[in-house]
């Protein structure tokens, strides 16, 4: 692997700029469960199944119960070598851009610890789990109080002066919905652009998120792909490197950065 990380870190020092694409398996290292690995079930749910608009008709106690579950959990976490060493990369001036599928906040988080207060070259993809917005007039939120789930009444209602009382719902793109489009609008110009793709802990399921990394490759631009498994983005990497993200990542950050 040693030879691939020399390799991947010599691209990613001439390449500018560079859109690095991650997924839940970035945030592994910090303790927060993978969708798709052991840890990834919350109950005898799977995330596909309660990260939708129907879950959320049916039983939004239940809903709002596991990303109660999931914000407590994540709350509890810091941002790891990998976040880290990428807000580092941007701090020094490397124009790198991140597209994260994660709605942990872990990367906006590692961007505050290292001084980056602009915070404009990140796009979290799929929301937040750190913020709600009311279902009947669209209003955002801060994320509310701990739920009280004891009855459907305790349910968070849009409050405040403009509050119009309707239910709030978590932040988040569940399956189904659009992705905001000038989220992904950007998100697809920044793959367009890249000189390379470094793509960190995802399956590569989810789309149109995982597309990202194919427009590089399509534009003849590499694509490097940290993941301890194979996965749908490995037949079109340029490099895939079977190893984690904190202890890999560091190590592909340019030397006069690092
Ligand atoms: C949409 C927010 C259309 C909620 C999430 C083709 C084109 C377009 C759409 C589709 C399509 N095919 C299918 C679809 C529909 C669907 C989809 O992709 N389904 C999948 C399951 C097949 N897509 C959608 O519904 C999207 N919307 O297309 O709308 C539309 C247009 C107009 C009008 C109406 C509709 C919306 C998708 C967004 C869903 N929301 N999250 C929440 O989080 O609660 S997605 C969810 O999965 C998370 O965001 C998560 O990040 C994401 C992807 O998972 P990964 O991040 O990859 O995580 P996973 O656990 O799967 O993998 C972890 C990886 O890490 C593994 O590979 C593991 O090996 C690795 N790993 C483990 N440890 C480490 C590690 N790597 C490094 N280091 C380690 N230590
Ligand atoms: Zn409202």
């Amino acid at each position: 692997m040693t030879d691939q990380v020399g390799h991947a870190r010599g691209i990613l020092a001439e390449a500018s700029p560079v859109l690095v694409l991650t997924g839940a398996g970035i945030s592994a290292d910090s303790g927060v469960p993978t969708f798709r690995g052991e840890g990834g079930l919350w109950r005898e749910f799977r995330a596909e199944e309660l990260a939708t608009p129907d879950a959320f008709a049916r039983d939004p106690r239940l809903v709002w119960e596991w990303y109660e579950w999931r914000r407590r959990t994540v709350a509890g976490c810091e941002p790891n070598a990998a976040h880290l060493a990428l807000a580092g990369w941007q701090a020094a001036g490397a124009d790198v851009r991140i597209a994260t599928q994660n709605v942990d906040g872990l990367h906006g988080m590692a961007a505050r610890l290292t001084g980056i207060t602009d915070g404009g070259r990140l796009l979290e993809l799929h929301g937040t789990l750190f913020g709600a917005r009311c279902t009947a007039c669209a209003r955002r939120a801060e994320s509310p109080d701990p739920i009280d789930t004891g009855n459907g009444a305790g349910l968070p209602r849009c409050g405040g002066p403009e509050g119009c009382g309707g239910l709030l719902r978590p932040d988040v793109v569940w399956f189904g919905e659009p992705l905001d489009p000038d989220v992904i609008g950007t998100a697809f110009a920044w793959a367009e652009a890249a000189a390379a793709c470094l793509v960190v802990g995802t399956s590569g399921i989810v789309q149109p998120a995982a597309g990202l990394a194919e427009v590089t490759r399509e534009r003849g631009a590499a694509v490097i792909e940290i993941n301890p498994e194979s996965t749908p983005i490995t037949r079109i990497a340029t490099l895939s490197i079977r190893g984690g993200a904190a202890d890999t990542v560091p190590r592909l950050i340019p030397r006069a950065v690092s």
